[in-house]
Order: C-alpha cells, then sequence, then structure tokens
C-alpha cells in the first residue's frame, strides 16, 4: 500500500460518510493523462481533469507529489478538493522526477540547481517547465494556475513559488517541511528521527514507487532495539544503497548539507500570495509551515503571506469535519470549516477574482476553549513572557524557587529507552498503525517510568492562556558526556470530567520537542559536555495557542530517549552517533536543577485575562 493510500485507509471512518456520498455520485470532470517535457527533454507523468462543461475560461490548481499520481482521484469525489471542483478548476497532478512514471532521478528535495545554468534543473523549474506547457495546450485556461499539497506536496508548492512561472498567482502550502534537521521529519534540533528516517528512506527510495520495509517483528520497537548501533542500518539492510539514509550517517550537524535546504536559506520576499497551514498535532511536519510563514513575513510589505494553524495532525485539514483527533474532541468542524472557509475562498479570490479578498494575517484554532481567533502576527503581540518553574516534590509554580541547591534525577539507560508512544509500535505507515494519532495519546502511559519526571501545578483557579512561542530552559548535568533532553507541555484534565468520563485525569501533550544536549551551544560545532558539569538546555518547543482551563493542572515531563522516534543517544560522547559501537551506549544519571541559582523552568507566552 503507498503512503497516500494508507493515509485514506487510516482516515477512510472519519470521513465515511463523504465518501459513500461522493463514490455514488458521478464526475463531473474528464481524466487525461499526458507525459509533459522539461526544458532537458525529461517528461513527467501528468494527469490533468478538466470539468465536462465550463461557463468561462479557467484556472489552474496544480499538485506535484512523490507518492504518484495514477490513484488521484476525481477531485469533485476527493474530500480535499470537493468544494473547489464543484466551483470549476482544471486540476493537474504529477509526479515528480523519477517517482512512479516520471522519467528521470528522484532526488530527495531536489532544489539546489545553479543557477547561471539556464539548463540546469530541480524542482522550481520542473514547475516552471509544466506550467508554461499547460497554459498553452490546455484549452479554456484563463492564464492562470494556483498551487497546493500537504507535507512533500506543500514543499513543491513552495519551490513552485520561490522562483515562480509569471501565471503562478497563489499557493496554498500545507505542512510544508522548512528545515529538515532542525524541526521536520527528519530530526528535531539535531536528534534524529530513526523510526522516520529510516522507513521513508526505504519508501522513496529502495524503488521506484512507494515501498514498505518489512520488519521481523510488528512492535517495531523491539526491532530497532536489535538493531543496535546504528552503522548497523548500512551493514545489514541498506548495504549504503539508499542516497537519503547515507546523508544522514555523513552530515549528522547542522552542517552546509543541511543548511543550504533549509528553508531559512531560500525564501526571501514574497513573489505570489501564500497561505501556510499547520496542524498543533502535526506528527510530521508541524515546524515547518510556521517557520514558512515566519520567513516570508520578514520582507511581506505586501501582506502577500499568510498563516492558518489548526487542530490537526498531518494531512487533517484535508479530509472528514475535523471534529476529534485520537481521544481529543475539538466540539467542531475544524476540518470541513478550513476547506469551505478558508482553502475554497484563497484560490477563489487569487485565481477567479470572487471575494473581497480579506484574509486574516493568522488565523489560529485556540484549544482547550476550542475557537478560531485571528491575530495580527504570529506570535501575537498581546501575550506576556511567564515563567514556570520547577519545584520541589513535583511541583511546578509560576513562583521562582529560593532553594540553595535542589535537583531531581534519574538514570537514563539506552537498552530500556522509553517508548514514544503505547506499544506495539506499529510500522509507521502500516495499516492501523497508531502513528497518525500518537501527539495526542494520554502520557499517563509513562509517568510512572522511573526515567521520566514530572512536575505540575495546583489546580487552576482560573484560566491560564498560552498564546505564541514558547520554551524549555533546563539546567541540568549528567554522569555521562552527551544525553538528549524531552520535554512535554502537558494539559492534565480534572479527575472526575462529567462532560467525558473516559477523560477523566487525561495527560494531553500540548508541545513537546527535543534537544540533542551536544548542541546545547552550536548546532555547527557540537561538542561532549562535561560529566557532572551543569549546563544550560533550551529546548525550544516552538508555538501553542491553548488554553488550561480552571480546575486542570499543568504539567510538565521530562525525559532522555523516546524510542524509536529518536535513535538512542549512546551517552558517552563520539564524533558522529551514526558510526558508535556497541559499547559506546551506556546508562548515565541525569539531573534536573530547579534551585535559586539554576531554576529549571518553562517559557510561555501567556495572555493576560
Ligand atoms: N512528511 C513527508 C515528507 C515530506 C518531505 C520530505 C520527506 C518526507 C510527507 O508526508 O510527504
Amino acid at each position: 500500500m503507498n503512503k497516500t493510500l494508507t493515509l485514506l485507509f487510516v482516515f477512510w471512518l472519519a470521513s465515511c460518510f463523504a465518501i459513500v456520498a461522493q463514490t455514488t455520485t458521478e464526475t463531473r470532470y474528464v481524466r487525461q493523462n499526458v507525459l509533459i517535457p522539461m526544458r532537458d527533454g525529461i517528461r513527467l507523468n501528468t494527469v490533468i481533469f478538466t470539468p465536462k462543461t465550463a461557463d468561462e475560461p479557467l484556472p489552474f490548481l496544480f499538485n506535484r507529489t512523490p507518492y504518484g499520481v495514477d490513484h488521484a482521484p476525481f477531485p469533485d469525489q476527493s474530500p480535499y478538493t470537493k468544494i473547489m471542483a464543484d466551483q470549476g478548476y482544471i486540476f493537474v497532478a504529477q509526479d515528480i522526477r523519477g517517482r512512479y512514471k516520471s522519467e528521470g532521478k528522484f532526488e530527495m528535495q531536489r532544489f539546489s540547481r545553479d543557477k547561471k545554468d539556464p539548463k540546469a534543473i530541480d524542482e522550481s523549474t520542473d514547475t516552471y517547465d509544466t506550467i508554461e506547457w499547460l497554459l498553452k495546450n490546455v484549452p479554456n485556461n484563463n492564464g492562470k494556475a494556483g498551487m497546493y499539497g500537504t507535507s512533500y506536496d506543500g514543499w513543491t508548492s513552495v519551490m513552485g513559488a520561490i522562483d515562480p512561472h509569471p501565471a503562478l498567482k497563489a499557493i496554498s502550502e500545507h505542512a510544508t517541511p522548512a528545515d529538515m534537521w532542525m524541526g521536520d521529519d527528519f530530526h528535531h534540533q539535531g536528534a534524529f528521527r530513526l523510526s522516520y528516517g529510516f522507513e521513508y528512506a526505504f519508501m522513496e527510495e529502495a524503488t521506484k514507487t512507494d515501498s514498505m520495509f518489512a520488519f521481523s517483528s510488528y512492535d517495531t520497537y523491539d526491532w530497532y532495539l536489535k538493531l543496535g548501533p546504528l552503522a548497523n542500518v548500512n551493514k545489514k539492510y541498506f548495504m549504503g544503497k539508499l542516497p537519503t539514509w547515507n546523508d544522514f550517517a555523513k552530515h549528522p550537524n547542522y552542517d552546509p548539507f543541511w543548511q543550504k535546504q533549509s528553508l531559512s536559506f531560500r525564501i526571501g520576499k514574497p513573489k505570489v500570495a501564500i497561505q501556510n497551514v499547520a496542524g498543533w498535532w502535526d506528527q510530521e511536519d508541524f515546524y515547518g509551515p510556521i517557520k514558512a510563514y515566519q520567513l516570508w513575513e520578514k520582507e511581506d510589505a505586501n501582506q502577500q503571506n499568510h498563516l492558518i494553524v489548526g487542530p490537526w495532525n498531518h494531512g487533517g485539514w484535508a479530509w472528514g469535519e475535523g471534529r476529534k483527533l485520537g481521544n481529543i474532541n475539538f466540539d467542531t468542524t475544524a476540518s470541513s470549516t478550513f476547506r469551505q472557509t478558508m482553502f475554497a475562498p484563497w484560490f477563489a479570490y487569487h485565481l477567479k477574482g470572487k471575494g473581497d479578498g480579506k484574509f486574516p494575517e493568522v488565523t489560529a484554532f485556540q484549544t482547550g476553549k476550542n475557537q478560531w481567533k485571528t491575530y495580527n502576527q504570529w506570535p501575537p503581540t498581546e501575550s506576556v513572557k511567564r515563567n514556570l518553574y520547577f519545584r520541589a516534590n513535583g511541583q511546578l509554580s509560576f513562583e521562582k524557587p529560593n532553594d540553595a541547591a535542589a535537583i531531581d534525577t534519574y538514570i537514563s539507560d539506552p537498552a530500556h529507552p522509553v517508548p514514544y508512544r503505547p506499544r506495539p509500535i506499529e510500522a509507521t505507515y502500516s495499516p492501523g498503525s497508531r502513528w497518525f494519532t500518537w501527539l495526542t495519546e494520554d502520557q499517563r502511559f509513562v509517568q510512572n517510568r522511573p526515567d521520566v519526571l514530572s512536575w505540575q501545578t495546583e489546580l487552576l483557579t482560573e484560566d491560564v492562556t498560552v498564546t505564541g512561542t514558547l520554551l524549555a530552559k533546563l539546567f541540568a548535568a549528567t554522569t555521562g558526556s552527551d544525553a538528549d533532553w524531552v520535554v512535554k507541555l502537558i494539559d492534565v484534565y480534572p479527575e472526575s470530567y462529567p462532560k467525558e468520563p473516559k477523560m477523566g485525569g487525561y495527560q494531553f501533550m500540548v508541545a513537546n520537542d527535543i534537544l540533542r544536549g551536544r548542541f546545547h551551544k552550536s548546532f555547527e560545532k557540537p561538542q561532549a559536555l562535561q560529566p557532572n558539569k551543569v549546563e544550560t538546555f533550551t529546548v525550544d518547543l516552538h508555538s501553542l495557542d491553548h488554553v488550561f482551563q480552571k480546575g486542570h493542572r499543568i504539567m510538565v515531563q521530562v525525559q532522555s530517549t523516546w524510542f524509536p522516534l529518536i535513535d538512542r543517544n549512546p551517552q558517552r560522547y563520539v564524533p558522529n552517533i551514526f558510526e558508535a559501537t556497541e559499547a559506546d551506549y551506556q546508562k548515565a544519571t541525569h539531573s534536573i536543577f530547579r534551585s535559586a541559582s539554576y531554576p529549571s523552568h518553562l517559557e510561555l507566552s501567556v495572555m493576560l485575562p
């Protein structure tokens, strides 16, 4: 099953009614398959859906994907595009270079052509050449194009917008990765995302079409643990044949290889209208779209750049009503509301001149209170920074500690890593995998492990609204010479929750991330930690718009393994963890300080009542 089919399968139940309704109706579109030649002669497999009837020339809506377009649904039969299909567009879906039925060689996120060479190609030129061909060869077009898509397809939309064809007027990018080392699929702040990196590299590069690695155990936690050091991947399975895996192994630090492909080094002034869309519980690319928005925002004199963040997982905006994610209820139809009132009007205005073109700068779904809010910028200026301190006896408080010396300790053992979600951990994209909603899992499943520390507030006597950016500042030491620091911010529901009894005491993670300790001073130049020396570790927890309601508690958990989402830190410093040996993996005792001089805390953006 390929990635798109797997996603459709997983969300089948959620969108069941919509799909049944759609498959029983006859399509109003005609499908055509063409091979479109690029400037270097390579031809890209492209599917064009044209309305059977149209009263006026129509714009193009273009999606470019590595996941195969043969099975692309008719646009009026896909929940993602149905509203727009009903309004009338020419939909175009294309296999990117080297994938499925397109010719040429696939390269993971190909962006780096030499702009001085007119024959050089990358995803931007392939987009340009395709739009040029479409304008000349598809009858009854209105000379305008838009691009959209999720994740890789969001990133190809961004690539289209960077050196745009003049006909490209607007994009709606959903979950584009912005930086694969800093915060998206492959690493987070230097920590390698093992299960995703391994399975995705295989899926895209083992064959020309998506293929799933055949694990010998259902619970991949066991499989990855038995794998041992990362060097075994090439020794036993990939044999040096997958370029993306080899790049992971060659570039463990934030070196020019990663920097050059980061959107931080590629995005400048917006040249087309841009709608960036992110999901608060996106298990793959939450970092990317907010980062892309912030980068474009630096030079957005014409106010062409906008941000929408909703209560979604990866792709959750594209199907179903969006009332629920995992166990969490959002009380309203966030996904269908997005498609109806934000996504479709965006293209109607920019490609057809319909509507007033008044799009809020930032639209965010405020969870907890479960309401849409609009802001003039992200992060909003209205919030103020407040620190939430780790205190004695597992307490968390807005009051700074005054103890002379105070620590909490735990032993982190790479031989017994903390699972990132309840086991069994199914292969990422396997049918029935709980990957898609793991960020919403009840964190009680690890709370009592001795290697997970928790601190929580008293019951809140009033709502605490956290809107904006947040980070954790840990003052910590280890007996080893390297350590990972995972920080999770959790909304603890009241023990008795009559509204939904099964949610009583639920520990709902609303922000999280990891820092690989060796990078605490520099992402480019890692350094060994000096055993038992207190250091400051700043863990970026990114963005949040959440109301911790009266009667709830705020909790923070800290742990040093999150397996197999993140590879195990050997805890003995070696220059490249991809070359660590079995003997480098060692237990270590970690201490988190919570004294007057080392007050570990979270820095939150709090809205004043
Ligand atoms: N998260 C996927 C991805 C995007 C870009 C590069 C690598 C992986 C995706 O869903 O497409």
